[in-house]
């Protein structure tokens, strides 16, 4: 403490310390004191035991969940897999060894979309890292781990109090094998608005350098030029480069000739002329029909040099059969998740498709007993996040009025639900796809359809019907924000831009005609060149850096920069909460989300080989100060947390 505070003193700071500064500086002696990081975990314990976790919705189980247990770890190394190939080959080749490959290749995305789209995101790293190193051992054969990105980054700060830099890196240290795949919104990065340039390639380099292999970038209206920096980044590291045509509409349906299969072969001709390694084609909604999935991977074999990773979700309740036709048609990869992380809006059913495809040409090859003892694993888990498991029980062919993406579905529901207007949710849903057609029929995956969605709920809650928008007085409603940034370009372009009469009723004269000027400029230019030397970009960073180190009053590392520069408030917030209980990640996830109950022990592996045995006594009554006071047993001594009542 006595060295910290000399290393904070200002004159110290300012490089003018001398050895007088102790004799004339008293301060330098003033230590807070140092809670150690048991107390600080008790501390957070007994806020949740006391005052309940603020994002566990209330939810307080009658009894305890026993802890989840993951198929056991062998002794040894696990089997070389994907990611030694990748290393070895490099992303060209590796492709190429991906196009060779007779079976079915799998990614797994149990561990990022299969919870975004189920369970709001929630699963913590607790239990993904409980089970990763016996994963590594026992499927060695999977094409890759979807498991960062997308709406994990912020939630994992943001409602787990916990830093998704270090899930990527403690992931990484128990997978060597197989390849880390993540969800990247181009321009977006992981977050909801454009980012500048140098920061989208800054996260791009960190987060390979962090342990990631396989980008899957994509643009939330399909506009190319948004996912140029992303990809050009990624192609200066060792990952793959995994470019997403984002489907939507339907490629069998004439009168839908927007999102026709031409539409989709120029835009993969586009990403291929890019640079991209493999093509994705991202389906958030599930859109993709069995038959049209079929039509739609054998045209882009022709057209197309590439691997093909087909991404779905099974909300209408038939996406097996999706994936099933793509396989039919040559589809290199397909996106699974384990059976009890699958099915409705989630992706289909890696165990019943792997079962489906055995003793056929395109036989997966991996082991069925072992990752069906996985989906046990995670059948435990997922009852542990119950407040959060609010999708859909059945199928439903409403996926194909609405279009919702499977992450999207959920969250809607839920806000609608906080107006207190559930009971209207088909109405709702209607007028989402209302707004869909009032924009001109968009691509719609975050952050796209959170503004379709925005303004689905603004028009519903105001009893205004989407087509009567363009009769308003320009400019006069006070519309989302979301919306006016999207009109005005913030998010890029749509294909054909924006329907006038709409664009006019809600941006108002002269709003519009700057955002009709914009987008005249913005598809007047040519492609740009290859961005710029990143030394002015490393410099900006740096110096980002330096003013974020001032704000936390403590040296910013490159995760603390990317993910302050991400969501700087949920990051100060996130930094906050470390500060005061540490690292609760560590936590079993019934304990973070409900504490204990009297009686109720728990082991904590703080670092490596260091166990916390904790096990609550009771809890006190209120005292005079409004507090209680929480007993414990830590490692078997008596230890007590006074926690202030505020319930
Ligand atoms: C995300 O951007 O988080 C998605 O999952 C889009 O499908
Ligand atoms: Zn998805």
């Amino acid at each position: 403490p006595f060295l910290e505070n000399v290393i904070a003193h200002p004159l110290f700071r300012a490089g003018e310390a001398t050895t007088a500064l102790i004799d004339t500086s008293p301060e330098l002696f003033a230590f807070k004191p140092r809670r150690d990081r048991a107390t600080k975990l008790l501390g957070f314990l007994g806020n949740v035991i006391v005052n309940g976790n603020p994002h566990a919705k209330g939810f307080r189980p009658e009894k305890s969940f026993a802890i989840p247990v993951p198929p056991p770890v062998r002794l040894g190394e696990p089997a070389p897999g994907t990611r030694q190939l990748l290393l070895e080959l490099g992303p060209k080749k590796f492709a190429a060894w991906t196009m060779q490959q007779k079976r079915l290749l799998v990614t797994d995305t149990t561990f990022r979309d299969a919870h975004q789209s189920l369970m709001a995101t929630r699963v913590r790293s607790y239990d993904m890292l409980a089970c990763a190193g016996a994963l590594a051992q026992q499927a060695p054969g999977l094409f890759s781990l979807e498991m960062w990105g997308g709406a994990t980054f912020d939630t994992a700060m943001r409602f787990l109090n916990e830093d998704p830099w270090e899930r990527l890196r403690h992931l990484r240290a128990r997978v060597p094998n197989i390849c880390f795949q993540m969800l990247f919104r181009g321009a977006n990065a992981v977050g909801y608005t454009n980012y500048p340039d140098h920061i989208v390639a800054g996260f791009v380099r960190h987060a390979a350098a962090s342990g990631m292999d396989i980008f899957r970038i994509f643009d939330s209206l399909n506009y190319l030029p948004n996912l140029r920096v992303g990809m050009e980044a990624v192609q200066d590291t060792h990952a793959v480069c995994e470019a997403a045509i984002c489907y939507t509409g339907d490629i069998l349906d004439g009168r839908r000739d927007k999102f026709s299969l031409k539409y989709y072969v120029k835009l993969a001709q586009e990403l291929e002329r890019m640079g991209a390694h493999f093509l994705a084609i991202k389906d958030m909604a599930g859109l993709c029909r069995p038959y049209a999935a079929h039509k739609l991977v054998k045209t882009l074999r022709e057209e197309v040099g590439l691997p093909i990773h087909f991404h779905t979700h099974d909300t209408s309740g038939i996406a097996a059969a999706s994936v099933l036709r793509a396989a039919d048609a040559g589809v290199h990869v397909a996106d699974l998740a384990l059976a009890a992380m699958s099915g409705s809006t989630s992706q289909p059913n890696l165990n019943s498709i792997v079962a489906a495809l055995q003793h056929t040409p395109r036989d997966t090859g991996l082991d069925l007993d072992r990752l069906n003892a996985f989906s046990d694993y995670w059948e435990q888990v997922r009852a542990v996040y119950q407040p959060f498991d609010t999708a859909p029980r059945t199928g439903s062919a409403e996926v194909y009025l609405h279009e919702m993406p499977g992450g999207q579905y959920t969250n809607l529901r839920e806000q609608a639900a906080s107006m207190g207007v559930s009971h209207r949710w088909p109405e709702i849903a209607r007028t989402y796809a209302e707004v869909n057609q009032l924009f001109g029929d968009i691509v719609k995956v975050t952050p796209s359809s959170k503004v379709v969605g925005d303004l689905a709920l603004f028009l519903f809650s105001r009893g205004i019907r989407p087509a009567d928008v363009v009769n308003l007085e320009p400019g006069a409603t006070p519309f989302p924000e979301s919306v006016i940034d999207m009109l005005m370009g913030g998010l890029g372009w749509p294909e054909g831009g924006w329907p006038v009469a709409m664009w006019r009723a809600v941006l108002g004269d002269a709003r519009f005609k700057e955002a009709r000027s914009r987008y005249r400029a913005a598809t007047k230019r040519k492609a740009p060149k290859r961005a710029a030397s990143g030394a002015a970009g490393s410099a900006a960073l740096a110096k980002l850096r330096e003013e974020l180190a001032e704000k936390l009053k403590r040296p910013a590392t490159e995760d603390d920069l990317f993910s302050h520069l991400m969501y700087p408030a949920v990051f100060a917030e996130f930094a906050r909460h470390q500060r005061e209980y540490g690292d609760v990640s560590v936590l079993p996830s019934s304990a973070f989300f409900y504490g204990l109950k009297p009686g109720e022990e728990i082991s904590v592996e703080i670092e490596e080989g260091k166990v916390l045995i904790i096990r609550l006594i009771s809890v006190g009554a209120v005292d005079k100060d409004g507090c209680r006071t929480v007993s414990y047993e830590l490692n078997g001594i008596g230890r007590e947390a006074v926690i202030p009542d505020r319930t």
